[in-house]
């Protein structure tokens, strides 16, 4: 430890934290935060209740009447210095992201350099919140359209990308004008502590109004609280499947918008004419990165028959080369799963893998001894099945890879999209024919489709989301902002007669 707490602003961990001018925390019982490296209580964070929640929302509904007004390049001016603020802190911050949720430090200062890159891209965003101008077909008339911030943004994120996806919202709905209401997860609560003291302290320079950002921490009662409040017009949610289902069924009952980035099970498929060598690093990075806790983890390997057996001798001896421990060290590969209730649903997904039919070829099993003493830390493991075992048509977030044989691409397809879920997918090969095909309208029914490169690591300036299961949702880059915002059709008149539209004739 080196003080990467402190550094960030943080003092007194283990008295109960309220952080920073724009952290709207209520006095009520205190919420404490493990870590999973070495099972140290690493903070003590007060919990919202229903008033910390009413006062949160009136807050970012008082602070909304004045950011909308605010130019949106000046808001992006802002947020371009949230993004220098990151640069500075980068280190802390991702040392803390690995300490109280698990991933190597390398991932960590990844999901850093994604929240600074996001940054970058609203602050060009906030130049470019275009409409169009349509041809009107009545003369003298002029036709476009505009968009328009909505009001209080509620970010309800998971604890595997504890800091970078609630700047993929925040970045877009604040350059939008926006205000946001962060709920962060329980598991993670401090790293959402820390990215609120960094945005406090940019945002008391600026004079940006209290309320603009805000960060509320609690539990699932919360969520549902924060999915059926109707003066929240747009939550957007990440988690499970199951979480969305609620969410979103809460916030359509009022009529409300979400955004919902939900649960992945994605599949590589490896063809006969793939790059092994290329394909064995890109299938292990996606399967152990972040412990195999990410929504774009790959969950399936759909190998080509002709190639099987080499692959899977090929894909042990990477496992064997794994190294398990300490994320803060640069030589570890694994950190530990996110807590103990983790480790009993990768055990029990082994169980059932097991009971079901499939055969492990490289063995999981928890580590013990005094490097692992949290009781977190878990070996990837890698299971032959068949595609249709309940247990492979789930989400388990672990690192556990199911492995499986294909004789056509066409197949391949059908096995990849032959899942709930519809997050990630990718395809290695050199065979233009089959990349064409996984493209097309036939192919990946994916929201995210690759070539040559594994399910995860998606860059912030594509649309994030994916279908079916994975709840629809998009985020982050592309025209994604439009989500943040609402759509208005303007029609002036500017000649001196009044025609009607449709030809209709109205004689008064
Ligand atoms: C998630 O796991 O919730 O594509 C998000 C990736 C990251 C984001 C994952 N950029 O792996």
């Amino acid at each position: 430890m080196d003080g990467f707490i402190e550094k960030l602003g943080i003092r007194s961990v283990n008295q109960g934290i309220s952080a920073g001018q724009h952290y709207m925390g209520s006095t009520g019982s205190l919420l404490t935060s493990y870590s999973p490296v070495d099972g140290s209580q690493i903070a003590r964070v007060y919990l919202a209740d229903a008033d910390g929640l009413d006062t949160v929302v009136r807050k970012a509904e008082e602070a909304f009447l004045q950011w909308r007004t605010w130019p949106a390049p000046k808001r992006g001016d802002i947020v371009r210095q949230i993004g220098n603020k990151l640069r500075e802190f980068k280190l802390p911050l991702a040392k803390l992201v690995s300490y109280e949720m698990g991933k190597s430090l390398q991932e960590g200062l990844g999901e850093v350099q994604e929240m600074i890159d996001i940054c970058d891209f609203a602050t060009g965003l906030s130049r470019q919140l275009c409409g169009v101008t349509m041809q009107s077909e009545r003369p003298g008339h002029r036709m476009y359209e505009q968009w328009h911030p909505l009001g209080p943004t509620a970010i309800i994120t998971a604890f595997n990308f504890p800091v970078s996806v609630w700047s993929w919202n925040a970045m877009i709905a604040w350059v939008c004008g926006n205000t946001a209401i962060w709920k962060p997860s329980e598991k993670a609560p401090l790293c959402a502590v820390a990215c609120q003291n960094l945005v406090a302290g940019v945002f008391a320079e600026n004079h940006v109004p209290e309320g603009v950002s805000c960060l509320l921490t609690g539990g699932r009662e919360l969520g549902e609280r924060i999915a059926r409040e109707p003066r929240i017009p747009l939550v957007s949610a990440t988690g499970s499947t199951a979480m969305g289902r609620s969410v979103g069924a809460a916030v359509a009952s009022r009529l409300g918008r979400s955004i919902l980035e939900l649960g992945g099970n994605n599949a590589v498929i490896i063809s006969k004419e793939a790059d092994l060598e290329l394909a064995i690093r890109a299938s292990v990075f996606g399967a152990v990165g972040t412990a195999g806790q990410r929504c774009t983890s790959t969950r399936r390997l759909i190998i080509h028959e002709a190639i099987y057996e080499n692959f899977k001798e090929k894909l042990i001896t990477a496992y064997r080369q794994l190294k398990i421990g300490d994320p803060l060290e640069e030589e570890n590969h694994v950190g530990p799963l996110i807590d103990k209730k983790a480790v009993d649903n990768y055990l029990e997904a082994i169980e059932a893998c097991k009971q079901q039919g499939g055969t492990f070829v490289v063995e999981g099993g928890v580590l013990q001894g005094e490097a692992f003493k949290s009781g977190c830390y878990v070996k990837p493991c890698v299971a032959e099945v068949a595609p249709q075992m309940p247990i492979v048509q789930r989400e388990t977030f672990a690192p556990i890879l199911y492995i499986m044989k294909y004789s056509s691409i066409e197949e391949a397809i059908a096995l990849q999209n032959g899942v709930p879920q519809g997050l990630s997918s990718a395809l290695i090969t050199l065979n233009i024919r089959e990349m064409e095909l996984f493209f097309s309208s036939s192919g990946s029914d994916c929201g995210i489709a690759n070539i040559n490169m594994g399910t995860s690591g998606a860059e912030i300036g594509g649309a994030f989301g994916g279908e079916k299961a994975t709840g629809g949702g998009r985020e982050s880059g592309s025209d994604a902002w439009k989500n943040y915002m609402r759509r208005q059709t303007n029609t002036i008149n500017w000649s001196e007669s009044l025609p009607l539209a449709q030809g209709i004739v109205f004689g008064v």
